[in-house]
């Protein structure tokens, strides 16, 4: 069959800082490939809804498989799965991804018949099944682990079986060179682990997971970099380098073949703290920016958030990436009940600090602990404002208030970071970049104030909503994790380096990071 994988529109913060490849999608577009099936792929971050009919249009696919990881993007697939299925009757459209997996019902309820099926959980363990039944018995497809239909649906997803068994048909995207993270232009994606150990209340990458974590093998992930042509890397892992020997292990095979790239990351504190020797390792091959999830400067905050570390760890990971030369990003999580004093505070904090500092807004996300606790009413059920850029939760200030208060803060950023003060910083880069006609970075210094606006933020709210989100349920006090799980949760047993395993339980005995 003709199968076209889409992965939808850009949002607010990928209209800025970084557009990255659609691994999920790529990686489930190589299981389709494997199973026989004649694949094309389209990202929407880098084309066009135009771009997409016409690929509908001429080779006219017969399944449409959706990437959903963000909410925001369900009325824009929506959308699209209804103007496909008015021109392609007899076409099968899905819908995968993180989010989707968290709203299946209600997803198909808003196609109203247009889209045949959600797969939930990990992409590649089941879509060559379900194209199976979609070509010869499109009944027998509430057979297959994670499908969702309005008829009805399979038994719970499964995970994969190794994550070395995997490779993203990285081929199939098209204009590569549009993808970078900051000054990395172009830049690559890459997975050396999946699943997180931790479970903050606002995150729902371990309820996704079932708290699992799996690690590829040093081996394939060298195979996978060498394969790799652009010179910046992602890795994508929730919170990279957990394990040290793991960290350690992929280092030493990177340095024996001797590739030669810069790499960005996302990790914790007390990660950064503990396996110093392995940040400090990688530092000399090539890791150059580093992202730490702090979320809050007060004890109170980071309780709250259930991030189980201290703010004395999260302060002295800062000074010791900052003494490896490691340029560091740190989000922190603005509560709607802020008021000025507040917003000022953070703002001098801000300044104070060398890091990059960007602020997303607090938001209950379906599929996260916060969704079901959370005893604030939800001001919109708007999907494209649950984007972590708007308040969906009552503001204690009026909302232009609050978002003029927003956009300040997040002003010191661009003051920071962006603009002049950032190329003259980074001039050889940039013109290196310019004459390799590479122009992502530099456009992106001049792009925050069309994007961050007070008053554009406000008026999103005032759009007609033609989608909404089934309300949460009544806030409760005990939750079981096990309905929050997408996967069949595999325990202590889903975790796959034990050492690792037995620091993160002794972290949580303690209630508060090593
Ligand atoms: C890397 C990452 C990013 C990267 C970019 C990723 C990209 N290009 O899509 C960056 C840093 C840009 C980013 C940004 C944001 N992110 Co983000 N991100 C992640 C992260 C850590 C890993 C995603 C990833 O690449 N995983 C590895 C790949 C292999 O897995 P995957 O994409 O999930 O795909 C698998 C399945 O989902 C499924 N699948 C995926 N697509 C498809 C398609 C089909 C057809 C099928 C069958 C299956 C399928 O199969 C895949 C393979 O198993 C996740 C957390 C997580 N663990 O998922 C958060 C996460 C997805 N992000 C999140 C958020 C909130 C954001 C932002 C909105 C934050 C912000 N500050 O504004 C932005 C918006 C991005 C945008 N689209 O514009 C939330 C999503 C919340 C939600 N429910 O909407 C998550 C879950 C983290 C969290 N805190 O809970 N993000
Ligand atoms: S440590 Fe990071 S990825 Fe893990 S649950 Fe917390 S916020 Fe999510």
């Amino acid at each position: 069959m003709k199968v076209l994988a889409v992965h939808p529109g850009p949002l607010m913060y990928t209209k800025i800082y970084m557009r990255l490849e659609p691994l999920g999608l790529e990686l489930a577009a190589q299981a389709a490939r494997q199973a026989g099936h004649e694949v094309h792929l389209i990202d929407l971050q880098a084309e066009t809804h135009a771009d997409y009919f016409k690929i509908v249009d001429r080779w006219k696919p017969d399944v449409v498989a959706f990437s959903c990881n963000y909410l925001a993007n369900v009325p824009e697939i929506v959308d699209l799965a209804k103007l496909t299925k008015e021109k392609l009757p007899q076409s099968f459209i899905l819908v995968g991804g993180h989010s989707a997996s968290f709203v299946a019902h209600e997803f198909l309820e808003h196609g109203e018949g247009t889209i045949d099926c959600i797969l939930k959980g990990e992409g590649e363990a089941a879509i060559p099944q379900l194209l199976l039944a979609v070509a010869h018995d499109r009944k027998a497809v509430t057979t297959v682990p994670g499908v969702v239909t309005l008829d009805g649906e399979g038994p719970r997803p499964s995970f994969v079986e190794s994550l070395d068994n995997l490779l993203p048909a990285r081929d199939l995207l098209r204009n590569r060179h549009k993808y970078y993270l900051g000054v990395l232009d172009p830049c690559a994606s890459i997975e050396f682990t999946r699943g997180c150990p931790w479970d903050c209340s606002f995150c729902s990458a371990w309820t996704f997971y079932g708290r699992s974590y799996r690690a590829a093998s040093p081996d394939k992930i060298v195979e996978e970099l060498e394969r790799i042509k652009e010179p910046g890397v992602f890795i994508v892992d929730d919170v990279a380098f957990i394990q040290s020997k793991h960290g350690m292990d992929i280092g030493e095979a990177i340095a024996r073949k001797g590739i030669k790239k810069q790499y960005y990351l996302e990790t914790r504190g007390d990660v950064l703290i503990r396996n110093k020797e392995v940040f400090s390792f990688w530092k000399e091959l090539g890791l150059r920016y580093m992202f730490i999830g702090v979320e809050a400067i007060d004890e109170e905050g980071l309780k709250q958030h259930r991030k189980r570390i201290t703010l004395g760890k999260n302060f002295e990971a800062l000074d010791y990436a900052r003494s490896l030369g490691i340029k560091v990003a740190i989000n922190l999580i603005a509560d709607p009940d802020w008021d000025k004093k507040r917003f000022e505070l953070i703002r001098e904090w801000c300044l104070e600090i060398p890091e990059i500092v960007t602020i997303s807004v607090s938001t209950p996300y379906p599929g996260t602990e916060t969704w079901l606790t959370e005893s604030r009413k939800v001001q919109t059920r708007d999907y494209r404002l649950y984007d972590i850029q708007h308040a969906v939760l009552p503001t204690r200030m009026p909302l232009p208030v609050f978002y003029e208060e927003l956009v300040k803060t997040q002003q010191v950023l661009n003051r920071k970071h962006l603009g002049w003060a950032a190329l003259k910083s980074t001039a050889t880069i940039a013109a290196g970049h310019l004459l390799r006609g590479q122009t992502n970075f530099v456009k992106m210094l001049w792009k925050f104030n069309s994007v961050y606006n007070p008053k554009l933020q406000l008026s999103d709210h005032q759009q007609p909503v033609k989608y909404q989100m089934a309300l949460p349920p009544a806030p409760q006090e005990t939750i079981n994790p096990k309905l929050l799980f997408i996967h069949n949760s595999r325990g202590r047993r889903g975790r796959a380096i034990d050492d690792a395993t037995e620091q993160f339980v002794d972290d949580t005995r303690m209630g508060a990071g090593a």
